[in-house]
């Protein structure tokens, strides 16, 4: 095929995006065009002990909502749970919710795809009229950790196009590293594990999600857990 043109990297054509992963791409637009307090990709890895333990007290929350106990919320739970917070999702925003968050599509949000939910509601509702319903989702705690998970995010994306790409993930680690040779190799590994459907670009979902792997928040995790690796 000739006439090619370069540039693999244009996201708008190879990302096909439901409707809410485009009102979540144009609220993470809005807070890029703010940019970013995070100056280096090293400074986001000192704040995971700290998201890490932030994040985990969301567990009590979750498990008032998993209804049945089984571990995981499904469709029905979810709508209570916005129900109890009086957060109003239409059907079809719940229906959407579910699906994004469903990361693994086993049909049942775990605890740290339930983390991911909490930062998209975040993300979404940020109006005065929503502050409510955040506080009663022990959300205002959260608050400065999903803060800082978006401004993670708005920092990695350099050409603020609502992606971080391959080269824009490469370039942040290589600022930190000043050119060390296995760090091109730890940006691949950084990436691989961000872009979930591989793709080749990483939306907020996806980062947020890989960012509870990499704190040590696994799916099944509970206080219990005995089998640590
Ligand atoms: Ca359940
Ligand atoms: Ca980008
Ligand atoms: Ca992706």
């Amino acid at each position: 095929m000739g006439g090619v043109i370069g540039k693999n990297e244009s996201p708008k054509a190879a990302v096909s995006e439901t409707k809410l992963e485009a009102r979540i791409n144009e609220a993470i637009r809005r807070r890029e065009v703010e940019g970013s307090t995070i100056k280096s990709f090293n400074s986001i890895i000192l704040k995971f002990p700290k998201i890490d333990r932030s994040l985990r007290k969301c567990k009590a929350t979750f498990e008032d909502f998993d209804e049945d106990g089984n571990g995981a919320i499904d469709r029905e739970e979810l709508k209570h749970c916005f129900h109890k917070l009086e957060i109003s999702f239409t059907d079809e925003e719940v229906n959407d919710l579910f699906e994004a968050c469903d990361i693994n599509e086993d049909m049942g949000m775990k605890f740290n795809e339930f983390i991911v939910l909490l930062c998209l509601v975040y993300l979404l509702k940020e109006d005065p009229a929503a502050e409510h319903a955040k506080s009663r989702m022990g959300m205002l705690n959260l608050e400065a950790t999903f803060e800082t998970l978006v401004d993670a995010f708005v920092f990695l994306d350099k050409n603020k196009d609502g992606y971080v790409s391959k080269n824009e993930m490469v370039d942040a680690i290589n600022e930190t590293t000043s050119g060390e040779r296995s760090s091109g190799r730890i940006a691949m590994k950084r990436f691989e594990e961000m872009d979930w459907d591989k793709n080749g670009m990483v939306n907020f979902k996806e980062f947020v999600f890989a960012f509870t792997r990499w704190v040590g928040i696994e799916e099944g995790d509970d206080d219990e857990g005995e089998n640590d690796a």
